[in-house]
């Protein structure tokens, strides 16, 4: 007791992983004023806290996603598997698209880590389990619900982002080809727009074999476009704000 007391006297936290994650969840909140953001921080507590780190499902973030509703950008939303770095070095610099880095759950939680444990109110930032170390990690699920609240609001024309650096742009293990573009529905997308992301090495085109399988899997109504990019267009494109967004490609 006396040394708890010492501590809070000090300042020293009993529960430094919890502290910290809960002053970048605020911090980068905050950035979005019309929502409570503390309010928000304990509906997304209780989504993983207490749970088993392997048996989070996506459906635990229901609350989480009512509590910060995705908007529709008809015409400006923009997916992506592969290409983090190119999409969002552009989309930082020029206000073309919407990605979901772009809303509230999307900027809060990108690049963090966390997870809880059965019989415990702590939150963990470090030995949690790994992408693939099971499926039903917080994390994992986190993505997956938010991925799909997301896609469900897709609307207009619709744009991803795929790799053409890599044998197989639209792979069927991603959070693209398994839950965003399934939940396209041909009464609000219109279209969608492959943007192919080609470097000088180039690996392949908007023939790759992959792509058939993704217009197969695509709500029958919409129409689909592949249209090859290269990188250095896309930088171009996101260091000069003279560009129209509909000119960029
Ligand atoms: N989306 C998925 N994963 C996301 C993400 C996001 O917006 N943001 C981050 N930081 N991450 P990938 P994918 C993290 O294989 O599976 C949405 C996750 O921790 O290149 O097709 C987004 O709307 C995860 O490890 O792409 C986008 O359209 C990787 O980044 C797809 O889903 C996902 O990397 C992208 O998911």
């Amino acid at each position: 007791v006396v040394i708890i007391i010492l501590g809070v006297v000090l300042g020293v936290s009993l529960r430094p992983n919890t502290d910290e994650l809960k002053q970048t969840f605020t911090d980068r909140c905050k950035a979005f004023k019309e929502y409570d953001c503390e309010k928000i921080w304990d509906v997304f507590v209780q989504a993983f806290v207490g749970k088993d780190p392997c048996n989070v499902p996506m459906e635990a973030y229901n609350p989480l996603i009512d509590a910060a509703p995705f908007k529709p950008a008809c015409n400006r939303m923009m997916f992506w598997s592969k290409t983090k770095n190119v999409v969002h070095d552009f989309t930082d610099k020029r206000d073309c698209y919407v990605t979901l880095e772009d809303t509230l759950l999307g900027s809060v939680m990108d690049g963090l880590n966390w997870c809880g444990k059965e019989g415990s109110q702590e939150i963990f930032t470090t030995g949690c389990p790994g992408w693939t170390d099971c499926e039903k990690n917080p994390v994992r699920s986190f993505w997956n619900r938010a991925s799909a609240a997301f896609a469900d609001v897709a609307c207009g024309d619709v744009s991803a982002m795929l790799n053409g650096s890599i044998a197989t742009p639209f792979s069927p293990s991603s959070i693209f080809a398994t839950i965003e573009l399934v939940r396209f529905n041909s009464t609000r997308v219109k279209s969608l727009n492959v943007v192919l992301v080609t470097q000088k090495t180039e690996v392949t085109d908007c023939t790759n074999p992959s792509l058939k399988d993704l217009q197969k899997e695509l709500d029958q109504g919409i129409k689909y476009k592949c249209t090859e990019v290269s990188e250095s267009r896309i930088e171009a494109c996101g260091a000069d704000p003279q560009i129209p967004c509909g000119g960029c490609w």
